[in-house]
């Protein structure tokens, strides 16, 4: 196995034995065997855009999908790898009949190059999982030695991006809504990944478009959210656990909140959110179940800490899920592409709902907490929509110079060490500046008292990792009331990544033209030297220092 697609990769450099994350050659060889595939599916689907037939929205949410199985902290079931193997290959080999039976295909065979002909879209899949496992290794990252390391980079990184935009996508097209350019910008990115003609220059303007294509997706995501519950408003959440039985709700994915919530209306049973799901208070369409009674715990690497046998039940909704002990793994259950071999798994009903009486029943048996703890609350609710109500005082507080300055500081949370740095940032933030969050990163501080500023709370969740399109949404509101552009704003980004949404999150900010944003702890191993000193010279992209200096640096921006 090779994977370096997230920030704890073994020794900066890659996984190779045993993924710290918990994934085992086997899985990650099915996963590059799946990536292969949908490469091959995507250079079919191409020849027949090309050829004036529409690719079936079908065929897009398999893609989709997949992209997502593969994403870090999902899926960890051999079972399921092989399914969507095996249903990839009579996708490719139904594409393949449609390119031939085509007016036009044969046209194809005359010109000097055709997608058709690449070894993605000409490789059969054999059918068992040891044949598969055999055949891996030509799917795997460093297969080709040969290959320019600036080429595999940029490959990975828009595959990457493009993993995270497929989360997104997910989330969204549960609630009905996506987007037709994403959805053929999936076509167009992964037949992309497999065109040896395609020059460093090139790909470049690809990875661009892979930030383009990121923003769409979550204005998307951010339209079902907000059109299906309604625009985020400021609420408060208790943090702490009240007596009685219990499901904690985690990962990104509102609808399975909401499906739960009406299934455990009236039950006695309460409903916390976890992890990214703790954003979810703030929506009406959710809040208004009085049995949504707060949130539970810290950030996903927390969970088998927090979890260890718990009189409850947990629902995974996406990642991360991290390898359950067996103090809760019959405790947890998991739903959409979300899995680990031997945990119970909530299937989608052909109608588009789930039955959740197996878990409700499961948490109704374990009793629950016996004890209520003193309540502490936080607030969220502050959406693009929430803050920007707030546009004119805020433009004011800069005009006066009571606000000072604004700080995003974003991202995901994880397990290394050097993490500290971000509750370090927040809390020498000077008071006279705004603290705004997103995404599980926050949970090292969320919990803290960061008071008030210019008569509004001094921290501001904006939401979920997704929600970066709110952000872009509020700075570039402010950036017009200003009159400049989001580089001209008192405003800085630092940035805490992990996972691959983190990945789309930064190549939508830099596909906007955003400069100076900090990135860490670590900087991802797949960009090359060259890739990376691109990305500091046209975006002065930089690594994190330390909280000190860096503010300082901040502060002298304005
Ligand atoms: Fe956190 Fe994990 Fe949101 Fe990431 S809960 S690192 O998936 O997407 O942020
Ligand atoms: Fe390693 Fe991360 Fe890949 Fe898991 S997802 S195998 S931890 S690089």
């Amino acid at each position: 196995m090779f994977c370096y697609q997230c920030e704890q990769t073994a020794n900066g450099k890659g996984c190779t034995r045993l993924g710290v994350c918990g994934k085992t050659p086997e899985i990650a060889n099915l996963q590059d065997l799946l990536i292969y595939q949908v490469k091959g599916i995507s250079c079919y689907g191409k020849v027949l855009s090309e050829l004036g037939h529409p690719i079936e929205k079908a065929v897009i949410a398999f893609i989709e999908s997949v992209l997502f199985t593969t994403l870090t902290n999902v899926n960890f079931d051999a079972e399921v790898h092989v399914q969507l193997l095996q249903e990839s290959q009579k996708i490719k080999d139904s594409l393949r009949e449609k390119v031939s039976a085509s007016e036009g295909s044969s046209n194809l065979h005359d010109s000097d190059y055709c997608s058709c002909h690449t070894a993605q879209a000409q490789y059969r899949l054999p059918s068992t999982k040891s044949e598969m496992l055999h055949d891996a290794p030509i799917a795997g990252i460093m297969y080709d030695k040969s290959l320019d390391p600036d080429i595999r980079s940029l490959r990975q990184t828009i595959l990457y991006g493009l993993k995270g935009i497929s989360a997104y996508g997910h989330q969204a097209r549960e609630l009905g809504y996506c987007s037709d350019q994403v959805d053929s910008f999936y076509i167009t990115a992964l037949e992309s990944l497999t065109d040896d003609r395609l020059t460093v220059e090139e790909l470049i303007r690809m990875t661009m478009r892979t930030g383009e294509a990121a923003i769409e997706v979550m204005k998307v995501l951010d339209e079902a959210n907000t059109s299906v519950y309604g625009n985020p408003s400021p609420h408060t959440v208790n943090v702490h656990i009240r007596k009685g039985p219990f499901i904690i709700v985690s990962g990104h994915d509102l609808k399975d909140l909401e499906m739960l919530l009406r299934q455990t209306e009236g039950t006695g049973i309460n409903i916390y959110t976890h992890g990214e799901m703790l954003p979810s208070h703030g929506y009406e369409g959710l809040k208004k179940y009085p049995h949504l009674v707060g949130n539970f715990g810290g950030a996903w690497q927390d969970q088998q800490k927090q979890f260890d046998g718990i009189p409850g039940c947990i629902l995974m909704t996406t990642n991360c899920l991290m390898r359950p002990r067996e103090s809760y793994k019959d405790r947890i259950y998991s739903t959409n592409v979300v899995g680990w071999e031997g945990v119970k798994y909530i299937p989608k009903k052909p109608d588009g709902t789930k039955d959740f009486s197996e878990i409700i029943r499961h948490a109704l048996e374990l009793g629950g907490f016996t004890q209520d703890v003193e309540p502490h609350e936080i607030i969220v609710g502050f959406g693009h929509h929430a803050t920007l109500s707030y546009a004119d005082k805020i433009v004011q507080a800069v005009e006066s110079g009571k606000l000072r300055h604004f700080f995003l500081i974003g991202g995901c949370d994880g397990a290394r060490p050097g993490r500290n740095y971000y509750t370090d940032f927040a809390q020498l933030v000077p008071k006279n500046c705004m603290i705004l969050t997103l995404a599980c990163g926050k949970y090292r501080f969320n919990k803290m008292d960061f008071g008030e500023v210019a008569g509004l709370p001094r921290l501001l969740d904006i939401g979920q990792c997704n929600d970066v399109y709110s952000a872009i949404r509020i700075a570039t509101t402010l950036a017009d009331a200003f009159n400049t552009d989001v580089n001209g704003l008192p405003l800085s980004l630092i940035i805490s990544w992990y996972e691959q949404k983190a990945v789309a999150d930064l190549l939508a900010l830099l596909s906007l033209g955003i400069r100076n944003i900090y990135l860490g702890p670590e900087l991802p191993a797949f960009l090359s030297p060259n890739v990376l000193q691109y990305l500091v010279d046209t975006f002065h992209l930089r690594k994190i220092t330390n909280p000190e200096d860096d503010i300082k640096t901040c502060l002298k921006q304005n």
